[in-house]
């Protein structure tokens, strides 16, 4: 590993299993299972295999917040999936999601359980069987899922790209910090300029589209991730500060942000 930028690649990449960094140990280049073991199944309908990050926060205040409004359908077992020791690459976890990442729900409320992954999709497949929390209609659902998956493509660039190479990488790389320190802070603003004209992400209403944003975006403004709350003055950021304190109740009823 070169640490000075002279790095020249080879012709062909090969596996640096000694890289080092917060999760060289887990992180492979195959996917599939490496163990076997069954993921245990409780007696509530929905299962629910995931860790307190962020990604995995959305679906607990999620179901939370159906269970908040009455839908027992929405009673869940949380099974902890420890991704430091590998946990996510078991057999039976690989069967609930092959792309091996937390969160995972199998729903059991139909005959044959159903499983699904990728949070995006796990909080659509919630509010569409609860009917809640994802308008019907358009406008106001298109713009629902417009931040839904502004979300989902956005948070790889804070979480992999700003707070892999600031927070966990074992050299600090002035490239990558600036260039991602500085889509972090575009992100923030986007976030920032909406958040002024608008109560919730999609308008009046609190939608899915929050509760995917903010276990991201209203932790990293409270500095309860990456530790790099002065390094990008988030303090300027005030529409989505005030946000996070007084519009996304689910946050705290959940204990998003507490991580
Ligand atoms: N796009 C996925 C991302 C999920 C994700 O990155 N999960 C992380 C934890 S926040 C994980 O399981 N990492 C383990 C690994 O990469 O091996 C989603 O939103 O569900």
């Amino acid at each position: 590993m070169s640490e000075t930028g002279d790095y020249e690649p080879p012709k062909v990449w090969t596996w640096d299993k000694e890289s080092g960094g917060r999760f060289a140990k887990i992180n492979r280049p195959v996917a599939g299972p490496t163990h076997d073991k069954a993921l245990p199944v409780g007696k509530h309908p929905m299962q629910l295999y995931s860790l307190g990050t962020p990604n995995g926060v959305k679906v607990t205040v999620m179901l939370e917040e159906l269970l908040a409004r009455g839908h027992s359908g929405a009673e869940y077992d949380a099974w902890l999936i420890n991704i430091g020791e590998g946990e996510q690459f078991s057999s039976g976890f690989v069967e609930a999601n092959p792309n091996s990442k937390i969160p995972a729900l199998v729903d059991h409320s139909a005959e044959t359980p159903v499983r699904v992954f990728e949070s995006g999709a796990i909080l659509m497949h919630l509010a569409e069987k609860f009917g809640e929390f994802l308008p019907e209609k358009a406008p106001a659902r298109t713009e629902t899922l417009s931040w839904l998956f502004w979300q989902m493509g956005s948070a790889p660039f804070l979480g992999g790209g700003f707070g892999h190479f600031y927070a966990y990488a074992p050299v600090k790389l002035k490239y990558p910090i600036d260039r991602y320190a500085m889509e972090v802070k575009r992100q923030l603003d986007v976030l920032d300029r909406h958040l002024a004209e608008n109560a919730y992400m999609a308008g009046p209403d609190y939608t899915i589209a929050d509760m995917a944003i903010w276990p991201w975006y209203g932790a990293l403004v409270k500095g309860l991730v990456y530790d790099a709350a002065e390094f990008l003055q988030v303090h300027d950021y005030t529409n989505v500060i005030r946000a996070g304190r007084t519009r996304f109740p689910g946050a705290n009823r959940s204990g998003a942000g507490a991580w």
